[in-house]
């Protein structure tokens, strides 16, 4: 299992409302992803930080503003070694937004309902970072008039943001060094804050510690609600901003090993041999693959399947998986159950395929209606008929099984209880047609074979058709 989606937990999370901050958990609309370093996707939802105490709440209900903060940190590369000292770690990766909120608590830093009690506290912390000042955008104040069609198709006019003001503003302040984390409302008119990215056009880039969506205007329509903080960090910020690339993320399983998917009639289904594994593209662009395992002990990778054993057909195994960011893949493999073994016969004008092998391929012979025969094995749909001088595979998923033949008095070709004209006419049909079919098909089954032969001597031919008329008349 790929470390960090495993972990990661973004699922339907009843918004939390604090003095700090209150957020949902607003994921994309689009299942676009981009590619970006793991740390710029920090969620303060994330159960490896989540549960982190700040004062009497936790990151994951009232950390947007350290999550942001430590997003920040790492981004202006401002973890040096007195910073991992500060806040007790050993090495880079081990930083977190965590680890910055038991940094603040070590030292006293939050208030009751967990807010920054000092903004001069992060330097204790992080020497590196230099807290600039806390203030109001004045862009956000100018709006704009747009005209809109609306559903019943009437014009209206509606106030907007004027995002062009308010990127140019956020870019000014980037381009005199300042690193920006700022302010946005949630759907449900809380606060939140945002670690501002960049700036590129008219779209302001962001890593929110509620989605992973960098784009601040798709999750936050009315965009920055004018306050900010400005910090200075240890690398002055890139001025010039490359909006990450765009990709979509997928999962997708692969069989390894396939189960047993032909089966005779009346088997148990069987996919203990069933070997799978996930592989895909996760929300940060990384790819990844999952060690092989068992299907039936997958934990991760669910399967179904309708197979009744005793109805030969295909039957559709489904295999599918999901990941924690709602990746779905999914494949399928069909199982065959064989028809039963046993005798066939074709009526109603019916016609059925013979083939030279199992495989299928071009039908060597057609045959129609009347014809009989015994398969001595199936694969799938296809019999086996084997004689002396013929074997070929017959279709028989179109005859009618032969379930059970009762013994018959010899010259009761059908079985009526007399020995009759219609007995004689489907012996001069067999004999007829004897000829022109191959050795193992026949216009009559085994049962009114043996009726046929009133001679007894093994064999059905014009002795038996004389035998008949004797008998007949
Ligand atoms: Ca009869
Ligand atoms: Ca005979």
């Amino acid at each position: 299992m790929h470390g960090i989606i495993g972990k990661r937990i973004i699922g339907t999370v009843t918004a939390v409302l604090t003095a700090v901050c209150a957020m949902t958990a607003a994921l994309p609309a689009s299942r676009a992803a981009y590619k970006q370093e793991e740390y710029l996707t920090w969620s303060q939802l994330d159960e490896r930080w989540g549960q982190t105490p700040m004062d009497s709440t936790t990151v994951r209900s009232s950390g947007c503003l350290i999550t942001s903060l430590a997003i920040m940190i790492m981004d202006s590369g401002s973890l040096d070694d007195a910073a991992m000292k500060n806040l007790k770690i050993e090495k880079a990766e081990d930083f977190n937004p965590g680890v910055l909120a038991n940094g603040y608590t070590d030292i006293g830093g939050f208030g009751s309902g967990g807010y920054i009690k000092s903004w001069l506290d992060i330097q204790k912390l992080v020497p590196s970072v230099k807290w600039g000042y806390d203030s109001n955008l004045k862009s956000v104040e100018s709006k704009i008039k747009v005209t809109e069609t609306n559903a019943d198709g009437e014009e209206v006019t509606k106030e907007v943001v004027d995002k062009t003001k308010v990127a140019a503003e956020v870019q000014s302040l980037i381009s005199k060094g300042w690193y920006l984390i700022a302010r946005v409302n949630t759907a449900y008119g809380g606060w939140h804050w945002v670690y501002i990215r960049g700036v590129s056009g008219d779209d302001i880039y962001m890593s929110d510690p509620a989605s992973t969506n960098p784009l601040l205007y798709e999750v936050y329509p009315d965009g920055l609600q004018g306050e900010y903080w400005a910090l200075n960090g240890k690398n002055p910020p890139r001025s010039d901003y490359t909006p990450p690339e765009q990709f979509q993320p997928y999962v997708e399983i692969e069989i390894v090993t396939p189960p047993k998917t032909v089966y005779n009639y009346g088997e148990e289904i069987d996919l203990s041999a069933c070997v799978v594994k996930r592989k895909g593209k996760n929300y940060i662009g990384d790819e990844w693959e999952d060690e092989p395992v068992l299907l039936t002990e997958a934990e991760n990778i669910e399967h179904s399947v309708y197979f009744e054993p005793n109805y030969a057909g295909d039957y559709t195994l489904s295999i599918w998986t999901e990941t924690d960011y709602y990746e779905y893949g999914s494949t399928t493999l069909t199982l065959t159950v064989s028809q039963p073994v046993g005798e066939y016969y074709l009526t109603n004008g019916c016609k059925s395929a013979v083939y030279s092998s199992e495989l299928g391929g071009d039908p060597i012979m057609t045959i129609g209606d009347g014809c009989a025969l015994t398969v001595t094995e199936c694969v799938g749909k296809l019999g086996h008929i084997k004689s002396d001088t013929f074997t070929g595979w017959a279709d028989v998923s179109r005859m009618t099984r032969l379930i059970s033949s009762s013994q018959r008095e010899k010259g009761d070709i059908d079985n009526d209880g007399y020995v009759d004209k219609y007995d004689l006419a489907q012996l001069n049909i067999y004999l007829k047609e004897k000829d022109s079919l191959p050795d193992g098909i026949s216009m009559l089954t085994a049962a009114e074979t043996e009726a046929a032969d009133i001679n007894s001597d093994g064999k059905v031919d014009e002795a038996d058709l004389v035998a008949l008329l004797e008998a007949i008349q």
